[in-house]
């Protein structure tokens, strides 16, 4: 049966992947995740853009962080603070639990793929999550404080060095995830989810072969920002500093011919004459699960029109 791929990297994507999850059934929905974020911290393979859309469609996500999962204790975190082990990566005691299953799997031979399969049906979640690859990719940012590993850029420097641009280390010999092919092969579209498209969506669209494989698919993406700037995270202040204007254009512009529609807020209606592909505005703030479910049925049906 063709099925929606919903590609998605971190929280913002997470919540528009709840709402799809609503309204599509397991038949008829993937979800393709980015793995670039991953590293290996303290013995564990953390795999931070994985959890965040576990947490979401398993509805246990920590909404005031945006990250990590709902009625965290951090026993653990903070007694490895008090006994001078590194605590700037905040992992809450039901985390780890998630961290340390994953990683047995993964040293039991287990690939990631087979590893999140058992995790997100353990939450009780019938969608196919899947990462991107099973390969090591991961993102480097260039910054004015040089090459770092992402979560250093992201949580350790929390995001304040200025980008100069990034790299993926690995991607020329990762492989799409073949659950991910075998989906475009029978697709009825594509759904880029409102994440950051230089550090959340971009790895995914680099792994060899993806964007040949998107050639004959209807694609959407969603925009991440919003008059000017990101619902959450980084992505308006990188644009700036890689002397790009923050706007929901100039994610459009940044995709390019990758997309046949483009959906961006009302706020942002006026620009709508700056993007040359189909473009749709619609209330794209999901600050409930009704909102959550009402955008991923306008992505649907946008994607139904093209
Ligand atoms: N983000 C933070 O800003 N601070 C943290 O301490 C932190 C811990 C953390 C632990 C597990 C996990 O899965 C995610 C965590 N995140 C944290 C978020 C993570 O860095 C980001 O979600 C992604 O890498 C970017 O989307």
């Amino acid at each position: 049966m063709s099925k929606i791929l919903a590609i998605t990297g971190g929280v913002g994507g997470a919540k528009l992947a709840l709402g799809l999850s609503k309204i599509l059934s397991a038949d008829e929905l993937v979800f393709a995740v980015n793995t670039g974020d991953d590293f290996e911290h303290l013995g564990l393979h953390i795999s931070p853009d994985i959890d965040s859309l576990t947490y979401a469609l398993a509805e246990e996500n920590n909404q005031e962080l945006g990250w990590g999962r709902a009625g965290e204790t951090w026993q653990f975190i903070e007694t490895l603070g008090q006994l001078g082990g590194e605590n700037w990566f905040r992992l809450g005691d039901k985390d780890l639990a998630l961290h340390m299953q994953r990683t047995q799997m993964l040293r039991s031979a287990s690939t990631l793929t087979e590893a999140t399969a058992h995790i997100t049906r353990a939450f009780g979640i019938t969608h196919t999550v899947v990462p991107m690859t099973d390969d090591a990719v991961r993102t480097i940012v260039h910054s004015d404080q040089g090459a770092l590993a992402f979560q250093h850029y992201f949580v350790r420097e929390q995001c304040r060095p200025a980008v100069s641009g990034f790299e993926f280390a690995g991607i020329e010999s990762a492989n799409l995830n073949p659950i991910i092919a075998e989906t475009l092969e029978d697709c009825r579209g594509v759904i880029i989810c409102p994440s950051n498209p230089y550090v959340s969506v971009d790895p995914l669209l680099s792994l060899p072969g993806m964007r040949e494989a998107l050639r004959n698919i209807p694609v959407i993406a969603v925009s991440p920002i919003v008059g000017g700037m990101a619902i959450k995270g980084p992505a308006a202040k990188m644009m700036q500093e890689l002397d790009v204007p923050a706007s929901a254009p100039a994610v459009a512009a940044h995709y390019g011919n990758l997309l046949d529609g483009f959906v961006m807020d009302l706020t942002d209606a006026d620009q709508r004459s700056e993007i040359s592909v189909h473009t749709r505005v619609t209330e794209t703030i999901m600050n409930s699960l009704q909102r959550r479910i009402e955008l991923a049925r306008f992505c649907v049906e946008f994607l139904h029109a093209l």
